[in-house]
């Protein structure tokens, strides 16, 4: 990371990395919020200045986790509606590429914001039939359609912890605040509560992604291939709830980043000579995905990539690196 970044760039640079905001979505709208502040309160004047400070600090958030494309796809937008805008700009004035590129990451947090209440239009009333929810981590989008549906027929939620970082106390708190019926389970017990209902019959699991690659595959936090693998196994729907723009069209399944984080949320004080690996996310096969809860309905992992390219043409936008 540049030691000269502009302070509020930093600040949410290390908010991201540093897993204080959490889940794509936050850290797709902590992206653009922060962007619109920067245009507030920077002082550059100069026209090529600010455009290689904007692409700069664009890529230093978005890229700051590397499992994280939907704010990858809202670079995207922004810099496709510069380039089809580049006569405009041949002029080289400031006013007008600020005004651009606000109104530009203004429209992709409208984006965000839209496919958030569809993805509840059609979330709602798909998941009303299931009674024992199970789920992981901490989704913003699973957990909205989860409040929305329990306020018309009571459900009971089986969260997890997520270990290292325990984003499933978010889950968990969020879910009692508003009055959800919520249990929480260790990680290593998933498994076998999904398969095993003499305790409580699970009847789905509704997990969030961070990344869906063009495979129809997913990403999500670390233990969700466990938890899908089980729930496969054992005959039970798992589906996965997300904005369709978190589809990196350019992942190469074969060669698959995920973010590996320090050890030390894993063990602070481990003895010298241990080796700890801590992968935050892990990929869950399509055959495991039942559908995804999307803003666009409920679409099977094939039907993704081209339900994405229809609607958002833009998003095949190259960035350069
Ligand atoms: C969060 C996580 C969430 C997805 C989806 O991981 O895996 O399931 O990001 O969240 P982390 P949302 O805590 O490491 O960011 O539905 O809010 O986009």
């Amino acid at each position: 990371m540049s030691q000269n970044l502009h302070p509020i760039i930093k600040q949410t640079y290390n908010d991201i990395k540093s897993v204080k905001i959490q889940g794509a979505t936050n850290v797709a709208i902590a992206t653009f919020e922060t962007i619109l502040k920067w245009i507030k309160q920077t002082d550059i004047i100069n026209f090529q200045r600010f455009l290689t400070e904007l692409k700069h600090n664009l890529i230093t958030l978005a890229f700051a986790r590397p499992n994280e494309p939907l704010a990858v796809n809202g670079v995207r937008y922004v810099l496709y509606n510069l380039s089809i805008h580049q006569t405009e700009l041949e002029s080289e004035k400031i006013f007008k590429i600020r005004k651009l590129v606000e109104e530009s990451a203004q429209e992709f947090l409208d984006i965000i914001s839209r496919s958030k209440s569809e993805i509840k239009k059609w979330g709602t009333p798909f998941i009303a039939p299931y009674k024992i929810i199970f789920t992981h981590c901490h989704s913003s989008t699973v957990e909205s359609i989860i409040i929305k549906s329990d306020q018309i027929n009571k459900k009971t939620i089986i969260a997890t912890e997520t270990r290292p970082l325990y984003q499933g106390r978010i889950t968990a708190r969020n879910l009692i605040k508003n009055g959800v019926d919520t249990i929480m389970i260790v990680d290593s017990a998933a498994a076998r509560f999904i398969a095993d209902d003499s305790i409580l019959p699970v009847d789905v699991v509704l997990i969030g992604a961070d990344e869906i690659l063009p495979t129809g595959d997913a990403i999500n936090k670390v233990g969700s291939f466990g938890i899908a693998l089980s729930a496969n196994v054992y005959n039970k729907p798992t589906y996965i709830v997300t904005p369709s723009l978190k589809l990196n069209m350019y992942t190469d399944p074969t060669q698959t980043r995920i973010e590996i984080r320090s050890p030390e949320e894993i063990w602070k004080t481990a003895p010298k000579g241990l080796k700890i690996i801590n992968p935050a996310f892990e990929l869950i096969p399509k055959k495991f995905i039942t559908g995804f809860i999307t803003e666009f309905g409920i679409l099977e992992p094939h039907e993704l990539k081209a339900t994405v390219k229809k609607h958002y043409p833009w998003v095949t936008y190259q960035l350069e690196q």
